[in-house]
């Protein structure tokens, strides 16, 4: 009876103890107090020299059913925290899955590289080949291998960045049919020629459509047979695989020093559609190309025999195409390399 209320009185005021607890580290201070050395448990059990022998073992069982009871609720409280640190934490930690996902930043071609992509695909499929040569050309090239003499006015409209003292000679060229003049001299068999040929030149103007610094493309086909049909046919695939079925394609004689006849090439105006606008100056046509016969000049000085072979030629600005086809109001935008510029084109990547 009298041991009864002891326990009783232990695991009470344990009880109550225990209600205060907040962290592990309260209920391990408590933990000491009753199982510590001088813990009241451990007193108690120190009491077991003073019993008689005969009420040791009902002490002993006393004295265990109050230590059992007093780890269990200690063991027991000490559960319990651990488990609300573990929610808290949790709760804490939580993710929502919900919110959308970080967006991975894609890099994207430059117009101007795309728009050379379609233009190299488009003629490999055809059967030509991408054919490169130096920026820096001589006069020789440039110009006289064209058909453009010295003093001949053809020279005026291009007049160019030349080199200086000993390299007067050459200039960065004004157009890509070095390239081409190239190709004819490197041809030894001077057989068939069918080549593109992509790449910058630099002329001695700059405005909204003009910049000093342009990327052409220019075209050369030399076989037997060659006539204006080719050309015509060529080109006007040419016009509408770039910019569409729809686009219709017009030629108007023109001149150009290296090509006779000569023709320039109109596209009717994707914006309007024909009908007249500020784009195409009410006209409802837009030039997109400058095309010809090769004249045989430019092929006897190749090493071609004119009365064997004859070429057609086209040359056009892949700028004006990117500026057409991506409604791109300044070609100097395309050069300034502005990011803000560029990511506009993420979300033209449909073609
Ligand atoms: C234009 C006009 C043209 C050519 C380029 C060419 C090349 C050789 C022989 C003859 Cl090797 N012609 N190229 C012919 C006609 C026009 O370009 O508007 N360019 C931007």
């Amino acid at each position: 009876m009298e041991k009864d209320m002891e326990r009783d009185n232990i695991i009470c005021d344990l009880e109550e103890q225990l209600k205060k607890v907040i962290t592990r580290n309260d209920v391990a201070q408590i933990k000491a107090l009753y199982l510590g050395k001088d813990g009241i448990v451990t007193k108690l059990s120190s009491k077991m020299k003073e019993i008689p022998n005969e009420e040791k073992k009902e002490f002993g069982k006393f004295l265990n059913e109050i230590k059992n009871e007093v780890v269990e609720k200690i063991e027991k409280i000490n559960k319990e925290i651990e488990e609300r640190e573990l929610n808290e934490k949790l709760a804490g930690d939580s993710i929502d899955i919900t919110l959308p996902g970080r967006k991975i930043k894609r890099g994207s071609l430059h117009p101007m590289t795309r728009i050379e992509e379609q233009f190299e695909d488009l003629f490999v499929s055809m059967g030509y080949t991408v054919y490169d040569g130096p920026e820096i050309e001589s006069d020789e090239n440039c110009f006289q291998k064209l058909n453009i003499p010295k003093g001949h006015p053809a020279r005026d409209a291009q007049d160019t960045f030349y080199l200086k003292d000993e390299f007067e000679n050459f200039l960065l060229r004004s157009q890509t049919s070095t390239a081409q003049a190239r190709a004819m001299e490197e041809n030894k068999e001077k057989g068939p020629i069918r080549i593109v040929c992509p790449g910058k030149v630099y002329r001695r103007d700059e405005d909204a459509t003009h910049s000093h610094q342009f990327m052409q493309i220019e075209g050369l086909v030399i076989d037997e047979n060659i006539s204006m049909a080719d050309l015509k046919g060529t080109l006007e695939l040419f016009c509408k695989h770039i910019l569409g079925e729809k686009t219709e394609v017009r030629f108007r004689p023109s001149f150009f020093p290296f090509t006779e006849p000569s023709v320039e090439v109109d596209v009717t105006c994707f914006k309007c559609g024909g009908k007249g606008c500020s784009l195409c100056k009410q006209t409802g046509w837009i030039e997109v190309l400058g095309a010809g016969m090769v004249h045989p000049n430019v092929l006897e000085m190749g090493g071609y025999d004119s009365k064997k072979y004859q070429a057609f030629a086209f040359g056009t600005g892949m700028d004006r195409f990117a500026m057409f086809k991506y409604a791109i109001p300044d070609i100097r935008t395309i050069y300034a390399n502005d990011l803000r510029f560029l990511e506009e084109f993420d979300r033209k990547d449909v073609e």
